[in-house]
């Protein structure tokens, strides 16, 4: 068990890391951004996944402070790729109401010297469960920026299509146990197919989580899904290792 006492001093003590998983383009396989998954360097545990402590963290009150590290890192390391890799980072839903999340956003932008439009910022379903009138003008605000908005894990949440046409998204992300079975699982196929063609006809683009084998990319690509994420590309990384899976191309 972790204790809130331990996840404290963890902040003080500069525990946290990025990894990254590139996102790639289906088309032709070139990577076009990565999603930045949190961990923490535990002094005796090792790394530890998100899984472990985000909830911990909601409880004792420090997403806010890990959440405004990651923006900052994520958008620091960003800053060093190509212009046209992207950076995805996930918000929690505590992060979205506060009221200076728009302000840490542009800061974290401003001092690493990203451009808003390579930073993307990916939004539960169960997070758009709890927006109000705030809420809803910060991501407005944040879109006027060029900040881009995934609905992320798409599908196994509270679905609502209201979210799709009041709000701003400017990206799906399909959950991965939609995936899974893809090209096993006849109804999987049907709402795969179906998430597509409603995105691209409002726009959006799409990316397909969990990917693992080249025939479930295979199929992605013959629907017409422009991105997919997943362990057949490449696990979550470094830094370090995603700079050279940029400069070797995957
Ligand atoms: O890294 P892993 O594969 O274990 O990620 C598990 C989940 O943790 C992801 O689905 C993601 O939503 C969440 N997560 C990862 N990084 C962050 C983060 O920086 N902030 C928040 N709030 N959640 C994160
Ligand atoms: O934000 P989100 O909940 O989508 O977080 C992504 C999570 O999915 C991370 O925990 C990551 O490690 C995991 N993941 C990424 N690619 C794959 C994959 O191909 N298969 C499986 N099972 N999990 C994956
Ligand atoms: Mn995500
Ligand atoms: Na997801």
């Amino acid at each position: 068990r972790i204790l809130q006492s331990a996840l404290r001093q963890a902040v003080l003590r500069d525990e946290f890391r990025l990894e990254y998983q590139p996102l790639v383009n289906l088309a032709d396989g070139r990577i076009v951004g990565a999603e930045a998954l949190l961990r923490w360097q535990h002094p005796e545990r090792g790394l530890l996944p998100p899984g472990d402590f985000i909830a911990l963290a909601e409880d004792a009150g420090l997403i806010g402070q890990i959440g405004e590290w990651v923006l900052g890192q994520a958008c620091r390391e960003a800053a060093n790729w190509p212009e046209h890799v992207g950076i995805a980072v996930n918000l929690s839903p505590l992060q979205f109401r506060d009221s200076g999340l728009v302000e840490i956003i542009d800061r974290a932008l401003a001092q690493a010297g990203l451009a808003p439009g390579r930073l993307e910022l990916e939004i539960t379903e169960t997070t758009m469960l709890e927006t109000n009138s705030e809420t809803v003008d910060a991501l407005w605000q944040l879109h006027g920026r060029g900040v881009r908005v995934a609905l992320d894990d798409f599908g196994t949440g509270y679905s609502s299509l209201s979210y799709l046409r009041r709000f701003p998204f400017d990206k799906i992300k399909i959950d991965r146990s939609f995936i899974r079975d893809l090209g096993y699982e006849k109804d999987d196929s049907s709402i795969v197919l179906a998430i597509i063609g409603l995105a691209e006809r409002m726009g959006m683009v799409v990316t397909a989580e969990g990917v693992e084998t080249p025939r479930q990319a295979e199929i992605l690509n013959s629907y017409g899904c422009g991105q997919a994420q997943g362990y057949l590309f490449s696990r979550p990384v470094s830094a370090a290792v995603f700079g050279e899976l940029l400069v070797t191309g995957t």
